[in-house]
């Protein structure tokens, strides 16, 4: 006799938001939460740049080499792709996953630095396994140059993050988004953002995952 295991898979949550809004200290705080409600519970961060291709990334984006902005846009695609199996494995497995950037900073970037259409952006992210939710927190140009580093990497200048939120509004028109405004503080912010995390956890549970 077989045994028939339905095991519930884990929900594929993701953060965006400009450069300095907080994304990765509210990761943490996430897994943290969850963890403690023993939740499974795993991180990512795009880009990778612990792979061959996130080391091309983060030496251009740390301003060390040039390369055509299109490329570029395809190495952070690819950086994602890489990654593809990876996911599906640790949501099967019924591991929640909460993610640092993923498809939509992929689009809003690229977008705003080659001039290129959001449709020809998002093509090659096209089939990569899609968020249950989009979590964006909303900063505001004042908050995120009070934060501390801000203008050492090659998009944090005024005009180029004024583009990329522009262009996060428009993608947010699909999928299931939530913003939350990133300037409160941080346990505030933490709260809003684990509420509509645990919302969500019960029911994506039965729902296969989707692609984008
Ligand atoms: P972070 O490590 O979160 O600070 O992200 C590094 C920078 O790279 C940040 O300015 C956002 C940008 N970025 C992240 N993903 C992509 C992408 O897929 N395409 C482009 N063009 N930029 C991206
Ligand atoms: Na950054
Ligand atoms: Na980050």
């Amino acid at each position: 006799v077989s045994i028939i295991r339905t095991m519930a898979r884990g929900a594929f949550i993701v953060l965006e938001g400009l450069d300095r809004a907080g994304k990765s200290t509210q990761v943490s705080m996430i897994v943290e939460a969850l963890k403690e409600r023993n939740v499974p519970v795993e991180r990512r961060v795009f880009p990778d740049r612990s792979t061959a291709i996130g080391g091309i990334i983060n030496d251009y984006l740390a301003k060390k080499i040039e390369l055509a902005p299109e490329a570029v846009h395809l190495l952070f695609s690819a950086n994602r792709w890489e990654c593809k199996d990876g996911i599906l494995e640790t949501l099967e497995k019924g591991t929640t996953l909460i993610v640092d950037r993923y498809a939509a900073s992929g689009a809003a970037y690229s977008a705003a630095t080659t001039g290129r259409p959001l449709s020809w952006c998002t093509s090659p992210d096209q089939g990569l396994p899609a968020p249950d939710l989009v979590l964006y927190l909303d900063v505001t140009p004042d908050t995120q140059q009070q934060r501390s580093n801000w203008g050492e990497e090659r998009f944090e200048r005024a005009e180029t993050q004024r583009k990329v939120a522009e262009n996060f509004r428009k993608l947010s028109e699909s999928g299931n988004w939530a913003f939350v405004e990133a300037g409160l503080d941080k346990l505030e912010v933490h709260q809003k953002l684990l509420q509509k995390v645990l919302d969500l956890l019960e029911g994506c549970k039965d729902k296969p995952i989707g692609k984008l």
